[in-house]
């Protein structure tokens, strides 16, 4: 799955935002994102619990490092994703700036800007993100076989230890 989930009401509103369709505060659009992943949080636990692997684009971290790097404060950003269903592991694929920039379809959309890329980037390195949580960065700037290959590999361990034990309660995001 995808975040944000463009498909549900939540999701139509924060796709004219991104578009430039609707203004809303900072404060706002943040909260909607965050309430874009609670309404599917139900769907996310009950596939986990039938033994559904979930491989999930973008999340609360993006959420928080993207807000943030608003000006935003970074812990009144966590909040309103702490409890969420944690990720096993989470894959930050980063490639520079120049990469980024020169990839189709940059700078159609809100924050698809060098300014904007460049905060959310010193953003993601914060360790209230990373602390608590399987991270691991990952060279995005590589060859696709060769980043798919990465991934495999360090989901294989995720993935015999949860076979192992299927009944395993389910984490919660930034919750101690
Ligand atoms: N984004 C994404 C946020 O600002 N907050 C969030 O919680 C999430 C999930 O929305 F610029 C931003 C990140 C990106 C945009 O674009 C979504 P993509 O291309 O669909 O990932
Ligand atoms: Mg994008």
């Amino acid at each position: 799955m995808c975040f944000p989930n463009r498909k549900t009401p939540i999701g139509n509103a924060i796709d004219l935002y991104l578009r430039r369709q609707l203004e809303l505060s900072d404060e706002a659009v943040h909260r909607l994102f965050s309430a874009n992943r609670w309404e599917m949080a139900q769907a996310i636990v009950e596939d986990l619990r039938s033994g559904t692997t979930i491989v999930c684009d973008r999340y609360a971290f993006s959420g928080v490092a993207y807000s943030a790097a608003k000006g935003l404060d970074f812990t009144w950003c966590q909040s309103p994703d702490r409890g969420l269903p944690c990720p096993d592991g989470i894959f930050f694929l980063h490639i520079d700036e120049k990469v980024g920039a020169s990839r189709s379809n940059f700078g159609d959309e809100r924050y698809e800007n060098a300014q904007m890329q460049a905060r959310v980037r010193t953003q993601f390195k914060d360790r209230r993100l990373r602390d608590s949580v399987n991270w691991r960065d990952v060279d995005g700037a590589r060859d696709i076989e060769e980043i798919h290959a990465e991934i495999r590999n360090a989901v294989e361990p995720i993935r015999l230890e949860d076979q192992e034990n299927r009944q395993r309660p389910i984490k919660r995001l930034w919750v101690s």
